[in-house]
C-alpha cells in the first residue's frame, strides 16, 4: 500500500519535495494544492487535498503554515510542515498543544544530514568529553531584498537553533545578537542551560555560495561537521542538503519520529528572543512554556 502524499504549496520547497517524492518507494503524489497553479496534479482546495491524501506536506508561504497544519490535525492526517511551524511562538505553542498524538513533524532537515548525524553520534558517545563550545556558520549566497534582519533570524538561524538543541540535547537560556548596519552578517552568542557557549554567524549575502559549518568543542576533543563529497561551494540549501531532504522524507513516509511541533515551538520562541536581542542590543533571556 503506497502512502498517498498531498503537497500544499508548489513554490521552491513544494516543488523540491514533489521531485524527491517521485523517487521514493512506498509513496505517491495524491495531489498538489496551490491557488497559483493548475495542472495534472492540481487540487481545487486545501480541504479537498487533505481529504484525498493519507499524509500532507505543508510547503506554502510561512504565514499559512499554522492554518494548514490545524486543518490536517482536524482531519487526523500526519503532516510534515516546512519550517517555521508558525510565524509566532504563541501560534506554534497552540499547535504543539493541539497535537498530543504527535501527527506533526517540522522540516528541520539537518537532523537527517549524514554529517550532522555523525556529529551527534560523536557527541552522544562522549568522544569529545563534556561539550564546551559550538561554532556555527550559516551563509547564503544571496537573499531577496525583503529578507531583512528579522527574517535572517526567524528563517535562517532557526536551523542552527534546532540543530544545536538536538546535538546537545539541551535548551538555550540566553542570547545576544551583534550585527552591522543594513543586511550585513549577524553574530549570535547563545548560552545553553547546560552552560555551553554557542556562536552562530548568519550571513545571507555571502556571494561566493551556500556554506554551513558546525564544530563542537569538548573538554577532550573537537569534531566538525563533515561536508558532503563533491562540490565545495553550493548554490543553496536544496543542493547542500539534498541527501538530508531525501532522508527526512523517507523517514517521515516510514512513520519514524522526527522534529515535533514542540521542537517547532521552541525554535520559533528562541528565534523571537534573538529578534528581541537584535533590537535591544542586550543579552536576552529565553523563556519557554512548560511542556
Ligand atoms: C531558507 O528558508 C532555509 O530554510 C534554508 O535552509 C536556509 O539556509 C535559508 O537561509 C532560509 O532562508
Amino acid at each position: 500500500m503506497r502512502l498517498r502524499v498531498g503537497i500544499i504549496g508548489a513554490g521552491v520547497m513544494g516543488a523540491d519535495h514533489a521531485r524527491t517524492l517521485a523517487t521514493i518507494d512506498g509513496a505517491e503524489l495524491a495531489g498538489v494544492y496551490d491557488p497559483r497553479v493548475s495542472g495534472p496534479h492540481a487540487v481545487s482546495s486545501a480541504a479537498a487535498l487533505i481529504d484525498a491524501a493519507d499524509a500532507v506536506i505543508v510547503a506554502s508561504p510561512d504565514d499559512t503554515h499554522a492554518e494548514y497544519v490545524l486543518a490536517c490535525l482536524a482531519a487526523g492526517k500526519r503532516v510534515l510542515c516546512e519550517k517555521p511551524l508558525a510565524t509566532s511562538a504563541a501560534d506554534a505553542l497552540r499547535l504543539a498543544r493541539a497535537d498530543p498524538a504527535g501527527l506533526v513533524q517540522v522540516g528541520f532537515m539537518r537532523r537527517y544530514d549524514p554529517g550532522y548525524v555523525e556529529l551527534k553520534r560523536c557527541v552522544d558517545a562522549g568522544g569529545l568529553g563534556t561539550p564546551l563550545l559550538v561554532h556555527c556558520v550559516h551563509r547564503n549566497a544571496s537573499a531577496p531584498p525583503a529578507f531583512d534582519s528579522e527574517a535572517q533570524l526567524l528563517s535562517s538561524a532557526t536551523h542552527e537553533i534546532d540543530a544545536v538543541r538536538w546535538l546537545l540535547d539541551d535548551e538555550f537560556a540566553e542570547v545576544t545578537v551583534h550585527t552591522r548596519p543594513g543586511h550585513g552578517p549577524q553574530f549570535l552568542v547563545l548560552r545553553t542551560r547546560g552552560g555551553v557557549l554557542v556562536d552562530v554567524e548568519v550571513f545571507v549575502h555571502a556571494r561566493y555560495g551556500y556554506d554551513v559549518r558546525c564544530e563542537v568543542v569538548g573538554e577532550s576533543a573537537t569534531a566538525a561537521l563533515r561536508q558532503p563529497a563533491g562540490a565545495t561551494v553550493w548554490r543553496d540549501w536544496r543542493d547542500r542538503f539534498a541527501e538530508a531532504y531525501r532522508a527526512e522524507l523517507r523517514h517521515w513516509i516510514d512513520g519514524g519520529p522526527g522534529p515535533t511541533a514542540w521542537d517547532g515551538y521552541v525554535a520559533t520562541a528562541v528565534a523571537e528572543a534573538c529578534v528581541t536581542a537584535l533590537h535591544s542590543g542586550a543579552r536576552t533571556t529565553v523563556s519557554l512554556a512548560s511542556r
